[in-house]
């Protein structure tokens, strides 16, 4: 079957994207120091497999290899977040010259394969010694994070134009703090609600150096979700709004609209008490941004799940009396996440939407899990990643035609990689790893993006008629 490759505008930059803790490995060399996700992988029952990030894809050891494998893929940037750990093994005080010289090493290797870098600041990888202070329930650790950031915008911003402070700050306050799947594991309520509080304040410290450092290209990554209500059902559309607060709002409303969510009351009661902020926070936090990472995978849908216990004995900020549903009827990932290509569209659109101000678009993460499986001929036939991220990227290609300016698209993931609880039985990589090996496969998926960077450069500017693939 021959299809055309979804168009991208001129100058749109490609990429793929990993983050420190998921592929380097390496977790107790050169002065790295224990991370949260180190203690929480290491405590039975926590991840897949008892599986840790402790050798990964040895990425650490590898990185040429890794970079080979981009420059050969063609992508514009690459982004890949850094450890804090690996900079301040306690998270606090001088750097370890041995961390930023990992990070000085992989920036030179991207930029002689002609890589833009594209740095993630804190991808979850907290130093353990923070989260013994009370972690990201306190203040202090955004305080910290500014001098984190002054420590690798300094060594590397003579070569690194885009900064993203924060991945996905929902997981770090939410999935750690209330849900307790991801590292810290905790499950606690106004504490969590604080962390998100803090995250924000982080973000905006850290905008405030990478300014004062001289970044060209600032902003967050932020997994927004298409939130929908399971029916009209009033009850059902209270649900939607209060999961929406919980996912979106929270960030969006600091970030751009330079408020505090109206409908927090709604959602937490008591919990959001506020007693986390002090003044000036909202300007500090609505910082103006180059460009805003969203992160997609799959659309959400809530039905209203009544609390049957009194207010005062909900202890988790995620207990917000809503019950996921599944309408969509589609395919699903190996991540059980329903594949909706349009719901990426409605996302883009709805966003700028209520956000006119909103900054330009990198799609910072999109990619789907898949069983994979190494065919008799030794390659990784993966279609159904190849439609997943075809059918993708047209929705962004629809979202850009229907005014949405998106600049740039980063698959997830170059590698397959420590999918964090799942621990490695999740494939996102568009190359296979062996972890007994460690030997890389460009996956179909690989060779199939290869193919739509090549076809846009070959697009004759004038004349940007879709290019045939083969699928
Ligand atoms: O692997 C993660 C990544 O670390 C953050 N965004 C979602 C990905 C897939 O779950």
């Amino acid at each position: 079957m021959s299809t055309p490759f979804p168009v991208l505008p001129r100058g749109f930059t490609f990429g793929t994207a990993t983050a420190s803790y998921q592929i380097e490995g390496a977790h107790d060399e050169d002065g790295r120091g224990p991370s949260i996700w180190d203690t929480f992988s290491h405590t039975p029952g926590r991840t897949k497999d008892g599986a840790t990030g402790d050798t990964a894809c040895d990425h650490y050891h590898r990185y040429p290899e890794d970079v080979a494998l981009l420059r050969d893929l063609g992508v514009d940037s690459y982004r890949f977040s850094v450890a804090w750990p690996r900079i301040q093994p306690t998270g606090t005080g001088p750097a370890n010259a041995k961390g930023l010289d990992f990070y000085d090493r992989l920036t030179d290797e991207l930029l002689g394969a002609e890589i833009a870098p594209a740095v993630t600041l804190y991808h979850w990888d907290l130093p353990q010694a923070l989260e013994d202070l009370g972690g990201w329930r306190t203040r202090e650790t955004a305080e910290h994070f500014a001098e984190y950031t002054r420590l690798v915008a300094e060594r590397l911003g003579d070569r690194v134009a885009r900064w993203i402070t924060l991945n996905e700050p929902f997981c770090t306050a939410f999935s750690g703090y209330a849900e307790g799947r991801h590292a810290p594991g905790a499950q606690e309520g106004t504490p969590a609600l604080a962390a998100a509080h803090h995250l924000l304040v982080a973000h905006g410290n850290a905008v405030r150096v990478l300014r004062e450092t001289g970044a060209r290209e600032v902003g967050i990554t932020l997994n927004i979700d298409l939130v929908e209500a399971a029916s009209p059902a009033p009850a059902d559309v209270a649900a939607a709004r209060r999961a929406g607060t919980l996912h979106n709002d929270v960030w969006t409303e600091p970030l751009f609209a330079g408020r505090y969510p109206a409908t927090e009351a709604e959602t937490w009661g008591a919990l959001a008490d506020g007693s986390y902020r002090e003044d000036g926070d909202l300007a500090l936090i609505g910082a103006p941004l180059d460009f805003v990472g969203i992160n997609f995978y799959r659309p959400l849908t809530f039905a209203d799940a009544p609390h049957t216990e009194p207010e005062e004995s909900r202890r988790s900020a995620v207990d917000i009396g809503v019950r996921p549903v599944d309408p969509y009827g589609s395919r699903h990932t190996t991540m059980g996440w329903p594949v909706v290509p349009e719901a990426f569209t409605t996302l883009l659109t709805g966003l700028v939407a209520r956000y006119p101000e909103l900054p330009p678009v990198y799609i910072t993460e999109n990619g789907s899990a898949e069983a994979d499986t190494v065919a008799p001929d030794g390659a990784v036939h993966d279609q159904d990643r190849v439609t997943y991220l075809h059918d993708h990227l047209t929705a962004v290609a629809a979202a850009i035609d229907a005014g949405v300016e998106v600049r740039g698209y980063y698959v997830w993931s170059l590698l397959d990689n420590f999918e964090w609880a799942h621990g490695y039985r999740q494939r996102f990589g568009i190359v296979r790893v062996d972890y007994d090996t460690q030997k890389r496969t460009p996956k179909d998926s690989y060779h199939w993006f290869r193919r739509l960077i090549e076809g846009h450069r070959a697009m004759d500017d004038a004349d940007r008629a879709p290019v045939q693939e083969s699928r």
